[in-house]
């Protein structure tokens, strides 16, 4: 019996030997290509738009001349990352950014961003405030999509521009699983920075995007996203602000402290009808003794004063160089003055109370 069962077997794996030498090779299958992420490009203007004279023009050149089309057109290597398309929401420098360019914008990228087709938005924008309107749409989009702000040190024209290679990784960045949640985010100069902390810090130079003390988020490098740290501050989808019904935003603006400072233009501010004013005070938030009555008269007038610092980075101390609960002021957190008033301007969409917007300095 045990010599049948062995031959038995025998025959069998000789049987199913001979069926796999005589089928014909099989072809191997296509790898289906990986699915590539949707991505669109909303062009707004900026260096990264920009044509100078000459390849070596890195100064001194013309922004936002370029439109999407050819900003994609001159990164081939886009259409192996993602499915791109482009749209020219404005064509502006962005030392001219304006509320009603914000709003224009913030919708669109809403509008886009509640399509299952799309899975994430790039921006290209000027530097200049690059920062503002990346903070501002930290706080009134509501998707956990990735929405990458990308600009460029160098015109489209300069021997080694910067734009190309910066608007490639945003698409990866914007296409990829690891930037989503992240709250909107910034990339230039290979490095991934969150819209709250960013700010340039150079007029020129092509790293100039840098989170003062508190880091950027992680690197883009090997065509990847490489996270190290994330956001913890709310953002995005997690905000109470809606600006889907607003058609203007309150006035905030910023006085600057300094030597011998005047009051002069804290009440024309004040004259002007602001519903804010950010005093970007020397140190931590100190104000000078002569804007001191300037400011209580401004609070008196029902206008909300913000404690700011001109210096750059750390928390602005609430009660530390001011009694801020004497005179019902709102400190800024580390929120730069830039940055302070925009987190104020959504505030006051919302309430006048202070310790209700001084709430939302803690948790924003
Ligand atoms: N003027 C600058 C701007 O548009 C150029 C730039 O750096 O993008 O912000």
């Amino acid at each position: 019996m045990q010599v049948f069962k062995s031959l038995k077997h025998w025959l069998v794996l000789g049987l199913g030997a001979a069926l796999v030498c005589n089928t014909p090779a099989q072809t191997p299958v296509e790898a289906t290509p990986p699915k590539l992420p949707n991505v669109v490009i909303l062009a707004t203007g900026g260096t990264i738009a920009g044509t100078g004279a000459t390849s070596t023009t890195t100064v001194g050149y013309t922004a936002a001349k370029v439109g999407v089309e050819q900003l994609i057109d001159a990164v081939p290597a886009l259409k192996q990352v993602a499915n791109v398309r482009g749209e020219q929401v404005f064509q502006v420098a962005s030392e001219n950014m304006t509320n009603d360019l914000w709003l224009k914008l913030a919708r669109r990228v809403n509008e886009l961003l509640a399509r299952s087709d799309v899975d994430g938005i790039v921006i290209t924008h000027g530097t200049d405030t690059l920062e503002e309107t990346a903070y501002f749409l930290d706080l009134v989009v509501k998707s956990e999509k990735p929405v990458v702000l990308v600009g460029a040190m160098r015109p489209s024209t300069a021997i080694s521009a910067d734009g190309p290679i910066n608007l490639y990784n945003a698409t990866i960045l914007a296409g990829s699983k690891e930037a989503v949640g992240k709250g909107v985010l910034v990339v230039l100069n290979d490095q991934i920075n969150s819209a709250r902390d960013v700010t340039k810090t150079n007029t020129s130079t092509a790293d100039t995007f840098r989170a003062p003390d508190l880091g950027f988020l992680g690197y883009m490098q090997d065509n990847r996203a490489h996270f190290y740290r994330a956001p913890l501050r709310k953002h995005t989808q997690e905000t109470e602000f809606d600006i889907s019904k607003l058609d203007s935003l309150p006035k905030v603006d910023i006085v600057y402290g300094y030597e011998n400072v005047s009051r002069v233009p804290i009440d024309a501010l004040v004259g002007a009808g602001d519903k804010g004013i950010v005093y970007a005070g020397v140190g931590d938030g100190s104000v000078h003794k002569d804007i001191m009555p300037a400011l209580m008269d401004a609070r008196k007038k029902g206008v909300i004063v913000l404690r700011g610092a001109r210096v750059g980075s750390g928390i602005v101390a609430r009660n530390g160089e001011v009694n801020d609960d004497k005179y019902d002021f709102v400190v800024s957190d580390t929120l730069n003055p830039q940055k302070a008033r925009i987190l104020l301007m959504l505030a006051l969409t919302r309430t006048d109370d202070t310790k209700e917007i001084q709430r939302m300095f803690a948790i924003y």
